[in-house]
């Protein structure tokens, strides 16, 4: 057999094992939900057909023409029975693009399709393109937002990093065939973590935002925003404003944004949304879940203090450590719900858990005391309450 052939079919062997690996519940867990034990998507899972020429007159070594380097920070959807997750797959070259990888079950077997989203431009090309929000709406499309990024056109001469990220938004009936709409405009200098709310609220197209004046941040954007649009094809916010507040020495204390489209329950709309904080080891991002009122998004009822879910084991390391971020969530049906969260920018995991879990978590964590004096009451009241039994 020749080297060619040999690698290719070691590949082979090694790509369909991992596919077909079955995933399994992590032990204990902490009753709100439960993570499984493997990554969802990796690198490794882009397909062979993607990074490798199969022409062995033009690659003889069957050597590796175009890498991954990760594959994390997913959109998802249940259509059909089928979950798909939209995947942020970044090449070696560090640019961004969209892949759908399917699965029968949610939480395991999940395999790209052949090619990757492609993705129609605007008159003014994205430099990079990433974290996309899948949602059907009631309109009947289903929207796909992202973040695009652009270099910043005023940059001072010689400033390679500066950028201005906005949010894209394309639309599709099939995850197949994309329509590319003209990005969202606000009054905001920048915007990421923008999500379409499933519902029209007012008779309109309302819109979680995350203003921010500059590109890493936030500066004075206050926290997640909200805001109403006439029309999705030409969407514009005049008026924003801000509905979960970043906040002095807690988990969301540099930024925080909206994670999926919130899931709607008897109770209220279910969101999950990411905090960051400043270590001395760099920012630290975790998840955490609110409860809005159903008539009225934009209103926060609960807010249970602290995080959902934090960076944990081999979370904690990849290209960007000590991140864990979600903006893909499925709710089937049946109550159960599935959340996505990469890990340090680098993999995809999921962890289990159902509406009734997030409702019963929501509703009866106590909100932050936001002073130790106040956190130590807090505790002393469930001991108390406990040794009483
Ligand atoms: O690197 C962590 C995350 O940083 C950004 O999120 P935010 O705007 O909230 O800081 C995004 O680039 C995200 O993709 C990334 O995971």
């Amino acid at each position: 057999m020749s080297l060619f052939e040999e690698r290719k079919q070691q590949l082979t062997d090694r790509y369909e094992n991992l596919i077909d690996r079955r995933n399994e519940k992590a032990p204990f867990g902490n009753g709100v939900y439960n993570r499984y034990k493997y990554p969802v998507l990796t690198a490794e899972h882009a397909p062979l057909i993607w990074k490798y020429d199969f022409n062995p007159d033009t690659n003889p070594y069957f050597s590796e023409r175009i890498g991954v380097n990760g594959v994390f920070n997913p959109g998802a959807i249940q259509l059909n029975g089928k979950y798909y997750l939209v995947a942020r797959v970044e090449g070696m070259d560090r640019k961004s693009f969209f892949a759908v990888a399917e699965s029968d079950n949610g939480v395991d077997g999940f395999r790209f399709w052949d090619r990757p989203v492609v993705l129609p431009e605007t008159d003014e090309p994205d430099t990079n393109v990433y974290d996309m929000r899948v949602v059907q709406h009631e309109d009947g499309w289903i929207y796909g937002l992202f973040c695009t990024e652009r270099k910043d056109p005023n940059a001072p001469h010689g400033d390679l990093s500066s950028a201005v990220a906005q949010c894209g938004i394309a639309r599709t009936k099939d995850l197949i065939a994309w329509e590319r709409l003209a990005d969202l405009k606000t009054p905001s200098q920048q915007q990421r973590n923008v999500v379409l709310h499933p519902e029209f609220v007012e008779g309109k197209y309302a819109f979680y935002t995350r203003p921010q004046d500059g590109f890493i941040d936030t500066g004075s954007g206050g926290g997640i925003g909200w805001g109403l649009s006439e029309c999705i094809e030409n969407a514009v916010i005049d008026k924003e404003i801000i509905i979960d507040e970043r906040f002095y020495h807690t988990i969301k204390e540099v930024k925080n944004g909206q994670g999926p489209a919130p899931i709607k329950t008897d109770r209220g709309w279910l969101h999950i949304a990411h905090g960051v904080r400043n270590t001395a080891a760099g920012l630290r991002y975790v998840l955490y879940a609110f409860l809005s009122d159903l008539e009225k998004p934009y209103e926060v009822t609960h807010r249970p203090g602290g995080y959902l879910i934090a960076p944990e084991g081999e979370e904690r390391v990849g290209d960007v450590s000590n991140v864990v971020f979600c903006n893909g969530v499925i709710a089937t049906a049946e109550g159960d719900v599935y959340i996505y969260y990469a890990s340090s920018d680098t993999r995809v995991h999921v962890a289990g858990t159902s509406v009734d879990r997030l409702l019963d978590y929501v509703l009866n964590t106590p909100e932050d005391a936001m002073r130790s004096f106040a956190s130590v009451e807090q505790r002393i009241g469930l001991i108390d309450r406990n040794l009483s039994l």
